[in-house]
């Protein structure tokens, strides 16, 4: 049975690409953070909490790596943890880089030490192209991270390059261009209007503030992208990948698309706030996923209109249990 080690298992992508994997057969085991509170509710959401083997360590923490890594002798691992909200990076740059930065090279190096025969999959980002040095960016397009999420995961992919380069192991970096879903954290843009939208259309919220809307991303479905990486770690070498839709869109018309699914006018209830805008930002980002698809074989399945709708519909039924829970019945 093959067995693989995710880190960040309690994130978006760590609970598709776990039940991605359980599907497929795989024994899961997933390196939990200790935290204060519980952080499993999307392992719930996808009633996987029980099927996963979840092993206490940090990204920061070399020797908790080789423990998991002892413990569940997975034959593929995938670097999913990171400090990943880019707005939280100015304020935290030195853990963003400890945990987005240094956590690979932990991890990596915990690999090599105990079985370089591991596979590892690298969560790299479309953030690294920053400033775009090209309309369409493509693995071969020059990076220009403007973040120090950015900075610290152009790090975390030229190590993934190094240790494939330097010590022949089958390392893969997925440079992701944003993927959302009703798992989204609520700090992410995307979720945070179409939260917005279910609480206005419930009459628990009256506006919604948001920074910068002209911004334009490449979004598509995490659970689309998962597949890519599992794509990814069965070539016969590891490689670099752009994962996109080859579509852009501004978050102006993403608001749109989530408040008239309400019929609702986004325009009546969003506003400004300075406070949202970054101090520097990325404008646009527009993937190529040309290699992706004729190399693995990966297609996006879901257009944003239906990734947009799907996480309205979940949080009107979140907003709905909600108020039921308030309420008592
Ligand atoms: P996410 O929801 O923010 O999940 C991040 C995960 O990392 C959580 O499980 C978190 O644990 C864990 N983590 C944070 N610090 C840690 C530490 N010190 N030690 C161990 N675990 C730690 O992110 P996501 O959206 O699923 O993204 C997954 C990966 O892909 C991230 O590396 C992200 O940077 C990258 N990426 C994401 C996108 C996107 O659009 N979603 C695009 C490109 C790349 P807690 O639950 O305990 O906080
Ligand atoms: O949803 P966002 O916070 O995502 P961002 O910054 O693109 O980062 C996400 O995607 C990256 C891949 O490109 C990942 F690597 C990263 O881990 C993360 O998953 O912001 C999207 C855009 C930005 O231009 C931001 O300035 O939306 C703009 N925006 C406008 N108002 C806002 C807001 N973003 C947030 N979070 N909150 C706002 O109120």
């Amino acid at each position: 049975m093959k067995a693989a080690l995710i880190t960040g298992i309690t994130g978006q992508d760590g609970a598709y690409l776990a039940r991605l994997l359980l599907n497929k057969g795989y024994k899961v085991y997933g390196l939990i953070a200790r935290r204060s509170t519980d952080t499993t509710w999307r392992l719930d959401y996808l009633n996987i909490k029980n099927e996963v083997d979840l092993i206490e360590g940090d990204m920061t923490d070399l020797s908790s790596l080789i423990r998991a890594l002892n413990f569940s002798k997975p034959t593929e691992v995938y670097n999913l943890a990171a400090q990943s909200f880019v707005g939280t990076s100015w304020e935290q740059p030195v853990l963003t880089a400890n945990v987005t930065a240094v956590g690979v090279v932990n991890l990596l190096e915990a690999i090599r030490l105990t079985n370089p025969a591991i596979r590892f999959y690298q969560a790299s980002t479309s953030e690294m192209f920053g400033l775009i040095q090209e309309p369409m960016q493509s693995e071969s397009t020059p990076f220009y991270p403007r973040s120090p999420y950015g900075v610290a995961k152009l790090y975390g992919h030229w190590i993934t390059v190094n240790y494939r380069e330097s010590f022949g192991m089958h390392t893969s970096s997925g440079i992701l261009f944003n993927h959302e879903s009703p798992l989204r954290g609520i700090e992410f843009v995307t979720r945070k209007v179409t939260d917005a939208a279910a609480r206005i259309k419930s009459g628990l919220q009256s506006e919604l503030r948001l920074g910068n809307i002209d911004a334009k991303r490449d979004w598509g479905f995490a659970g689309d992208y998962v597949e890519a990486m599992w794509l990814m770690t069965q070539q016969e070498v590891g490689d670099d990948y752009v994962v996109a839709t080859g579509k852009t869109t501004t978050v102006r018309e993403m608001c749109d698309i989530a408040f008239s699914y309400l019929d609702l006018d986004y325009q009546d209830y969003v506003v400004i706030d300075p406070k949202f805008y970054r101090p520097a930002e990325v404008e646009v980002l527009l993937g190529d996923p040309t290699k992706a698809i004729t190399k693995l074989n990966w297609e996006p399945e879901t257009s944003l209109n239906d990734l947009v709708r799907m996480m309205v519909d979940a949080d009107l039924q979140r907003v709905k249990q909600e108020v039921s829970l308030v309420a008592g019945v």
